[in-house]
């Protein structure tokens, strides 16, 4: 008797601004996973651990500067390179949490302002996706969505390089462009009111991971690309 192959795990992405909780929810969920018996893995984007993200690190801390499009590319690398093992993991029967991924990297990079002289247009945000298509495509993205006031109610930013208004400001529209223009994969994104109390908010996040629980099961067994 052969025994049925293990199901892939789910690749779920949690995205939203700075100061929606991905973090605080990112942890609730994993623990909730794994005491529901649900195998699961976080996988934090960018991954300052390798040397890709160090480089990402230097520059966020703005101990070292770089070209916006190079800056981009790093971010996009550091995902190429976790691709192997992202791919692997879900096919062992884990879920991976992404606490941030692609979107970020869109919209972060899009929201910069140009820059005189080198660079005087805005990275589009077509230029942005092109360096990640290719990659595991998760089978959800909860977006945390939190208000400019509720926002502001939270404690302040950090002061890494991308944590100030304007750049958020401009980040929250890029997102919400993103969502509506996204059409093919409007479907992707559940979006949860993060404005509520953490254990509101982690409700509301369980049942985005109980619907990508379900359609991983629905369908062919394969992760899809970007
Ligand atoms: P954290 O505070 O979550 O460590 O993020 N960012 C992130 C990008 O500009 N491009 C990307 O591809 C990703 C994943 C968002 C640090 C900052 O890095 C930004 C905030
Ligand atoms: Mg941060």
């Amino acid at each position: 008797m052969t025994t049925p192959p293990t199901p892939r795990g789910a690749l779920i992405a949690i995205e939203g601004l700075d100061r929606a909780g991905k973090s605080t929810q990112c942890d609730l969920l994993l623990n909730r996973l794994i005491s529901s018996g649900i195998p699961a893995k976080l996988q934090k984007f960018p991954d300052r651990s390798t040397p890709i993200g160090h480089m990402i690190n230097s520059y966020l801390t703005s101990t070292s500067n770089l070209d916006d499009q190079a800056i981009h590319l790093l971010f996009s690398a550091n995902r190429w390179e976790a691709k192997d093992s992202i791919l692997s993991t879900l096919n062992s029967g884990t879920t991976i949490l992404l606490d941030r991924y692609i979107y970020s990297g869109i919209v972060f990079s899009a929201a910069k302002p140009p820059v005189p002289v080198e660079n005087p247009k805005p990275l589009s945000v077509s230029w942005c996706k092109a360096p990640d298509v290719g990659l595991p495509r998760p089978d959800i993205i909860i977006f945390l969505n939190i208000s400019q006031e509720d926002a502001e109610k939270r404690a302040g930013f950090g002061d890494e390089r991308y944590e100030k208004k304007e750049m958020q400001e401009k980040v929250r529209k890029l997102f919400e462009e993103l969502r509506g223009e996204d059409s093919n994969d409007k479907e992707d994104w559940w979006v949860v009111n993060a404005g509520g109390t953490v254990e509101e908010v982690a409700e509301e996040v369980w049942r985005g991971v109980l619907e990508a629980l379900k359609r991983v099961k629905e369908g062919n067994g394969e992760v899809r690309s970007i």
